[in-house]
């Protein structure tokens, strides 16, 4: 049998020093990931914070597991080892050791289950009567979000008042895709035919990253979206703004640009209210796409550069993108350009 005596110390003390190095060395790993933008361990609202309570938990339980199994295959091939006069120490056929190694991990995986359970029971059931309806359809490479209670759409740009229960219902128009936004919600798939939903309270005024999170095809990694949480008074001037209907230049560049975006067929794709024969819903609609911070589908930000590139090319910028290369000239882009962006 084993060594006694200091040697067995020395062992145990070893032992213990490794497995603490390996947990600090993981907590720092944790630490650090805190700083990223798509992090959830910054939670920015209710529910956010209730899933990350879980994983709170079953990181601690985890880590005690991994701590105990490292300490002791440590110190038990340390102290129980084939050395001259000893033979390593084995065991074979106890019922009890392995009835017992059997059901502890059952036991811990039934812990974790309750609080993980009751999460999502929480964050995917019934919203607070008070809540702020947002419809979130996911399209092939871009999110739609639809306003019903307030007669406002868009895309990409998330905007939601702090503070208000957002319940958000998820749907889609193809595929299976998945929204995601990790520092303020869960993880809900958006399935063809069938509505999702989940529910969150922001709480703090910022931008938030998010993305859809079920592959979804070619542009699967460039589908992304931001959301603004603002105070309910910038909310309140933001849905103002999207609620008039879009500017009709007159004259001049934008002017040209309105009968060009009618002349290449972009209004078979995409709606721009107050233009009554832009009415295609295949697109983004259009009517404040000059208002909106980023464009296909969050890719680039929403600059002349980046637009110019999009209109000149869109599957060369996004592989699979279901606007096609319209061959538009550079003239016509200048036209098309100076439109768009009279669309405030
Ligand atoms: C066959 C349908 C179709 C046609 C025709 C079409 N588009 Fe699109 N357009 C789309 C789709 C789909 C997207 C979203 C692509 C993505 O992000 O994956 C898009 C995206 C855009 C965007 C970016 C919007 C945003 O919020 O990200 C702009 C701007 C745009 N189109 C302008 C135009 C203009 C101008 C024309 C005409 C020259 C045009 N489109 C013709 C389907 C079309
Ligand atoms: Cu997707």
């Amino acid at each position: 049998m084993g060594r006694s005596g200091p040697r067995r110390m020395i062992a145990i003390v070893l032992s213990l020093v490794i497995t603490a190095v390996t947990v600090w060395l993981m907590y720092i790993a944790f630490v650090d990931s805190a700083d990223t933008p798509q992090t959830t361990y910054q939670a920015m609202s209710d529910n956010a914070q209730l899933a990350q309570d879980v994983y709170t938990i079953i990181f601690i339980l985890a880590g005690a597991v991994m701590a105990g199994v490292i300490a002791l295959t440590l110190a038990f091939s340390f102290i129980y080892r084939e050395r001259p006069g000893q033979q390593a120490l084995q065991i074979h056929g106890n019922s009890k050791l392995e009835l017992l190694w059997t059901l502890l991990p059952v036991l811990i995986v039934a812990a974790m289950a309750v609080p993980t359970f009751n999460a999502i029971a929480v964050i995917t059931g019934d919203a607070p009567e008070d809540s702020l309806e947002v419809k979130a359809v996911g399209y092939q490479w871009w999110f739609q979000f639809q306003y019903p209670e307030l007669g406002v759409v868009t895309a990409s740009d998330l905007h939601l008042p702090v503070d208000r229960p957002i319940l958000v219902k998820l749907e889609s128009k193809d595929v299976i895709h998945s929204f995601w936004v990790p520092q303020l919600s869960g993880k809900v798939d958006m399935v063809p035919g069938h509505t999702n939903q989940l529910w969150f309270t922001p709480n703090t005024v910022g931008e938030f990253m998010g993305q859809c999170a079920e592959f979804c095809g070619l542009s699967h990694a460039n589908m992304r979206f931001r959301v603004f949480v603002h105070t309910q008074e910038d909310f309140d001037a933001w849905v103002q703004s999207q609620l008039a209907e879009a500017a009709t230049p007159e004259e001049g560049l934008a002017a040209a640009g309105a009968q060009q975006f009618t002349m290449s067929g972009c209004i078979g794709c995409h709606t721009v209210r107050g233009n009554a024969l832009a009415m295609g819903v295949i697109g983004p609609e259009l009517t404040h796409f000059g208002s909106r911070t980023r464009l296909a589908g969050g890719m680039v930000e929403n600059t002349e550069v980046e637009l110019r590139r999009w209109l000149k090319n869109p599957p060369a910028m996004k592989p699979g993108s279901i606007m096609p290369n319209l061959n538009l000239t550079d003239e016509q882009i200048d036209s098309l350009v100076a439109y768009l962006y009279s669309l405030q």
